[in-house]
C-alpha cells in the first residue's frame, strides 16, 4: 500500500476533488509524494489561505453537479413580454432539456401561495429558475418590489429582468435604479436583440450554475459564449489562488481548478465526461507542474514581484488552457453536429475520445 498523501484533508475536501488529486499523485515519483504529504500534513485545520483556496475550488467543482433538465418559470405583470420571451427561447431551443411555465400577474397570487395555507404552489416549487420580467419603461412599483421579495422565498433562483430596454433612453441609469430598489442584480433584455437573449442565458447560468448542462444542450449555438464564461471564471479563481500564499506548490490548486474547468467545458459541448474520463486529462494537468516550475524560476529572479508573478502566470495559463480546451472539445463535438442534440448524462452512448 502506498501512503495516503491527502489523509489530512480527506475528511473535508470535496470527494471528486480528492479522486482527481489521487489520480494526479499517482504519476509522481515516490519521493515527491512523500514530500507533498509532509506539506499537506502541516496544513492547519483553521481558516486560512488554504481553506480559502479550497472553498473556492469546491465551488468550482460543485457547479459540475448540474441537472440534465431545468424548469424556468417566467412571471410578471401584463404586457411585459413574457410570452415573447418564451417564444424567442423556444424558437432557439433544440431538444427538451429546458421547460417553461408562463405565469401572469393575475395568477401570481395563487402562484405565490397566498391562497393556500400549505405555502408555495407546486409550480413555483418545481421551478429551478424564476425570471421576473418587468417593463423597463416604467419605474418599479411598491407591489413589484413586494412581489420580488415574495418570490425570493421560493427555492428557485429569482432573476429580475428589465425587458424592452430598447425603448429606454438611459438604459444604464434605469438598470441601476431598479437594482437599488430590488437590492439585486437586474438583467437588461430586448426581445428584438438576439445578443441580449444570449446575455440573459449567460445570466441564468451565472446565478444558477446547476442549469449549465441543460442550457448548453438546449441552446447549442450558445455554447461558445458559455465556454468563455467558464474559462474567465476559472482564470479568475486561478489568479486569486496564485495571489494567496499557501504552504504547498501552486500546481495542486491550479490542477484542481483546471480539472473542474475542463470537465465543465466538455459538458457545454454536450460531451459526457465523468470522473473516469477525468483520468484522461491528467497528462494535460501535469503541465501545471511545468508551469509551476517556470513560475518558481521567475519568482526567484524577481523576488519583489513574487505575488504578481504567481497570480498573473496562474491566471494567464488557465485562460490559455481553457481556450485550447474549447477548441479541442468543439472539434470533437463537431463530429456529432449532424444530430444537433447530443446525448445527455447517463447516456453511455459515447465518450469524449470516441471517433
Ligand atoms: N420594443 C419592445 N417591445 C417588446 C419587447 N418585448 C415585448 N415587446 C412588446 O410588448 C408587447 C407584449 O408582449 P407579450 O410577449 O405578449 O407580453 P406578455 O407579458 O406575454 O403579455 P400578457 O400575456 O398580456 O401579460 C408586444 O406588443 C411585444 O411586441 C421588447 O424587448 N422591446
Ligand atoms: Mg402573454
Amino acid at each position: 500500500m502506498s501512503v495516503d498523501v491527502f489523509s489530512r484533508i480527506r475528511d473535508w475536501a470535496p470527494k471528486e476533488l480528492l479522486t482527481l488529486f489521487d489520480q494526479l499523485v499517482y504519476f509522481f515519483p515516490p519521493e515527491t509524494r512523500l514530500s507533498l504529504k509532509r506539506v499537506i500534513d502541516t496544513v492547519p485545520p483553521t481558516p486560512d489561505n488554504f481553506t480559502r483556496i479550497y472553498e473556492m475550488i469546491r465551488e468550482q467543482w460543485s457547479d459540475l453537479s448540474s441537472q440534465d433538465h431545468v424548469t424556468i418559470a417566467v412571471v410578471g405583470p401584463g404586457q411585459t413580454g413574457k410570452s415573447g420571451l418564451v417564444r424567442a427561447l423556444t424558437r432557439r431551443q433544440a431538444g427538451n432539456s429546458v421547460s417553461f411555465a408562463v405565469v401572469d400577474v393575475q395568477g401570481l397570487d395563487e402562484y405565490l401561495g397566498y391562497r393556500s395555507e400549505a405555502g408555495l404552489s407546486d409550480d413555483l416549487v418545481a421551478a429551478d429558475v424564476v425570471l421576473l420580467v418587468l417593463d423597463a419603461q416604467y419605474a418599479l412599483s411598491e407591489s413589484t418590489v413586494r412581489m420580488y421579495r415574495k418570490l425570493s422565498q421560493a427555492p428557485a433562483k429569482v432573476i429580475p429582468v428589465l425587458n424592452k430596454i430598447d425603448l429606454v433612453e438611459r438604459p444604464r441609469a434605469t438598470l441601476k435604479a431598479a437594482g437599488r430598489q430590488l437590492k439585486a442584480g437586474v438583467l437588461p433584455l430586448s426581445l428584438f436583440d438576439e445578443e441580449s437573449i444570449d446575455d440573459l442565458l449567460r445570466g441564468i447560468v451565472a446565478s444558477s450554475p446547476r442549469s449549465l448542462y441543460a442550457l448548453s444542450r438546449a441552446f447549442p449555438e450558445f455554447r461558445k459564449a458559455l465556454g468563455r464564461q467558464i474559462v474567465n471564471e476559472a482564470a479568475f479563481a486561478a489568479t486569486v489562488a496564485g495571489a494567496l500564499r499557501i504552504p504547498f506548490p501552486l500546481f495542486l490548486p491550479a490542477a484542481a481548478l483546471h480539472g473542474a474547468m475542463i470537465l465543465k467545458l466538455a459538458r457545454t459541448c454536450g460531451l459526457k465526461l465523468n470522473l473516469e474520463r477525468a483520468r484522461e486529462i491528467i497528462p494535460l494537468l501535469a503541465l501545471d507542474i511545468a508551469v509551476d516550475r517556470g513560475t518558481d524560476y521567475l519568482e526567484k529572479r524577481f523576488p519583489e514581484r513574487k505575488t504578481l508573478i504567481a497570480a498573473s502566470v496562474s491566471g494567464a495559463y488557465t485562460f490559455a488552457l481553457g481556450h485550447a480546451a474549447i477548441k479541442y472539445f468543439d472539434s470533437i463535438a463537431g463530429v456529432f453536429e449532424t444530430a444537433r442534440v447530443l446525448p445527455g448524462p447517463g447516456s453511455d452512448d459515447f465518450t469524449w475520445n470516441r471517433d
